[in-house]
C-alpha cells in the first residue's frame, strides 16, 4: 500500500502550540477567559489532536470590540488595499496548501485527496475571487456601504472552505469578522487566522472564538454585531433566526438539503453512476447540496441500480490520509450515531438497505460508515423526508418528467438538484421546476467563487458567491450620507 500523506508539518504546528489553543482576537492569540476547554479528536482514529478554548460571553465581546475597533480603517484603506490583502491571503494558502490539506484531513476525517484537490485550491480561489470585488468596489458598489461587524458561524463538514465562502466576501467589502467555527473542527480556521496575521492582515479584521452552540449563541445574541451569517442545520438555523428576529440585525442562512438526483432514461448511465459517486460518497455524504435522493426512470432503473451497486462495491473506505481512498471517517461519534438511527428507522419502516460486502471499514477507534443504498421507500417516509447527512442514498423510480418533478420538489428543503439526460431541451426545461437554489446538468457538487450558491424553503436564504453573495455583506447608503465611508 502507498505511505499515508506524510503529517509531519502539522503535527508540528500543533506541537508548536503544546496542542492546546485560546482564541484569536485582535491579531494574537488569547487565553479563553474562563478556562474551560474541550478535546479536538481526529475522526479516522479517535486520537485526541487538541485541546481547544471554549468561548464565553467576555470571549466573544473581546472578539467583537476588536472587530468594531478596526473595521474604520479598514473601510477607509479603499478597495484597492484590501484587494491586496486578499491576494496576499490566497498566496497564504497557495504556499501552506500542503500542511492546511493535512491539517483539515486529521481534523475533520475526510479524504486528503479531497482537501488537497477540492477544499484548499477552492479557498484560495475565494480569496483571489472577492479580491476582485474589492477592487471594483467602489465602480460596482458605489451606493452602498459595508454593514460593519460579522459574526459567522460555520459547521465542520468543510471547515476551511466555509471560512473562505464566508470571510472572503466579507472582509473584501470592508466588514469585520468574529468566526465560531465548529466545535468538532477548529484547528484549520485557528491555523488561517494565525497565518492571515503574519501575512499582514491587520489585527481586529479576522477574529476567531472557538466553542460550541453556546458560543455561537452568545456571539448571535452580542447587540454589537451587523449581521449573522450562519452555515448548519436548519434546527439550528430556526433558533438563530428566533434570536435575531426585531434586533435589527441581518441575517443569511444556508441549512440543511435532500437534494434529487434525476436519471432520465437517456441519461449516459455511466456518466451518471459516476455522478452519484460524487453526489453522495463525497466527502462522506457530509454534504449540504448532497444528492441523497436518486429518482431514476423506470425504463432503465433495474439496469442503473445494478451498475451503481458494482460501482459501489469498488468504493475504498478508510483513514484520511491514506491517498487512495474514496470516503474517510464521519466527523464524530456523535454524527455517525444519528446516521446509524435514521437508516434504523428506514429498516423498521420496510426500507430495503444495502451495503456492499466487498467494502470494509477500518478497524480500531474511528467513526465510520459504509456507502449505503436505500430502496423500497415511500415518499413520505423518514428516509426520503429528513436530512441523513451522510454515505446513505435513497432511491425511487419515476415514469414521466412531471412525476419526477413532483418527486423531486416534495420535501421541505430546497438547495439543490441534479439533472442527467442526453436530450438538453428536457434537461432544461426540467431545471427551471425544481424548487431549489441550484441545479446541475449532466454534473453535480460543482461550486465555484463567481456563483451564488444557497437555498429556497428550508434550506435557508441569501446566497454565497459571485455579485448576489456581495450584497449580502452590503446595505444601501441612506439619504444624505457620505459615499463608502458612511460607517467609518
Ligand atoms: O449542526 P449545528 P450539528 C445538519 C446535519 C447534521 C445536523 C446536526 O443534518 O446531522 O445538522 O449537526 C453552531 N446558536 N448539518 O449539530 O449544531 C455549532 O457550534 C448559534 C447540515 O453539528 O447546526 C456549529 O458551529 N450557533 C450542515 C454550527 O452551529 C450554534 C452542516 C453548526 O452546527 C448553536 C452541519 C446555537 N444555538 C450540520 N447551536 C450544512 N447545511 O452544511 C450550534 N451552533
Amino acid at each position: 500500500a502507498p505511505a499515508p500523506e506524510d503529517d509531519q508539518a502539522a503535527r508540528a504546528w500543533l506541537a508548536r502550540h503544546d496542542a492546546s489553543f485560546g482564541h484569536f482576537i485582535g491579531g494574537r492569540w488569547q487565553a479563553g477567559g474562563e478556562g474551560e476547554s474541550f478535546t479536538v479528536r481526529a475522526p479516522a482514529t479517535g486520537e485526541a489532536l487538541a485541546q481547544a478554548a471554549q468561548g464565553g460571553a467576555a470571549d466573544v465581546d473581546a472578539a467583537v470590540a476588536a472587530a468594531r475597533a478596526a473595521q474604520p480603517a479598514w473601510l477607509a484603506a479603499g478597495g484597492a488595499r484590501r484587494a491586496r490583502h486578499l491576494y496576499a491571503l490566497a498566496r497564504m494558502v497557495q504556499r501552506h496548501s500542503r500542511l492546511f490539506a493535512v491539517l483539515e484531513a486529521l481534523d475533520n476525517g475526510k479524504p486528503i485527496r479531497e482537501t488537497r484537490d477540492l477544499d484548499v485550491p477552492l479557498v484560495a480561489r475565494h480569496f483571489l475571487h472577492h479580491a476582485g470585488w474589492a477592487q471594483l468596489q467602489e465602480s460596482e458598489f458605489g451606493g452602498w456601504a459595508p454593514l460593519g461587524v460579522i459574526g459567522q458561524i460555520v459547521p465542520w463538514n468543510f471547515p476551511l472552505l466555509m471560512l473562505a465562502w464566508k470571510v472572503a466576501p466579507a472582509i473584501a467589502l470592508g466588514n469585520c469578522v468574529v468566526l465560531k467555527p465548529a466545535e468538532y473542527t477548529p484547528l484549520t480556521a485557528l491555523l488561517f487566522a494565525e497565518l492571515a496575521s503574519q501575512a499582514g492582515l491587520p489585527g481586529g479584521v479576522l477574529n476567531v472564538v472557538t466553542g460550541d452552540g453556546r458560543t455561537g449563541a452568545a456571539l448571535v445574541d452580542h447587540p454589537d454585531v451587523d449581521k449573522i451569517a450562519f452555515t448548519g442545520s436548519t434546527e439550528v438555523g430556526r433558533l438563530i433566526r428566533a434570536a435575531t428576529a426585531g434586533s435589527g440585525k441581518s441575517l443569511t442562512l444556508e441549512l440543511g438539503g435532500k437534494s434529487p438526483f434525476i436519471v432520465f432514461d437517456d441519461a449516459d448511465l455511466d456518466g451518471a453512476v459516476e455522478g452519484v459517486v460524487d453526489a453522495i460518497w463525497f466527502n462522506q455524504g457530509l454534504v449540504c447540496c448532497a444528492g441523497s435522493r436518486l429518482l431514476v426512470q423506470e425504463g432503465v432503473e433495474a439496469r442503473f441500480i445494478a451498475k451503481l451497486k458494482r460501482r459501489m462495491a469498488t468504493l475504498r473506505v478508510g483513514p484520511s490520509l491514506d491517498k487512495t481512498i474514496d470516503m474517510g471517517a464521519i466527523v464524530d461519534p456523535i454524527q455517525l450515531a444519528r446516521i446509524e438511527a435514521l437508516v434504523q428507522t428506514g429498516r423498521a419502516e420496510g426500507c430495503d438497505v444495502w451495503q456492499p460486502a466487498q467494502v470494509a471499514l477500518p478497524a480500531g477507534g474511528g467513526s465510520y460508515y459504509p456507502p449505503t443504498l436505500v430502496t423500497n421507500v415511500a415518499p413520505a417516509s423518514a428516509l426520503s423526508q429528513e436530512e441523513i447527512f451522510g454515505p446513505v442514498l435513497t432511491a425511487m423510480s419515476f415514469r414521466t418528467p412531471d412525476e419526477a418533478v413532483a418527486l423531486a420538489n416534495n420535501t421541505r428543503y430546497g438547495l439543490a438538484a441534479s439533472v442527467w439526460s442526453e436530450t438538453i431541451g428536457r434537461a432544461l426545461d426540467i431545471a427551471p421546476q425544481l424548487a431549489c437554489g441550484v441545479v446541475w446538468v449532466n454534473a453535480t457538487n460543482l461550486f465555484d467563487a463567481s456563483v451564488g450558491f444557497g437555498g429556497y424553503r428550508e434550506s435557508g436564504y441569501g446566497r454565497e458567491g459571485g455579485r448576489e453573495g456581495a450584497y449580502e455583506y452590503l446595505k444601501p447608503i441612506g439619504w444624505g450620507k457620505g459615499a463608502l465611508r458612511e460607517t467609518a
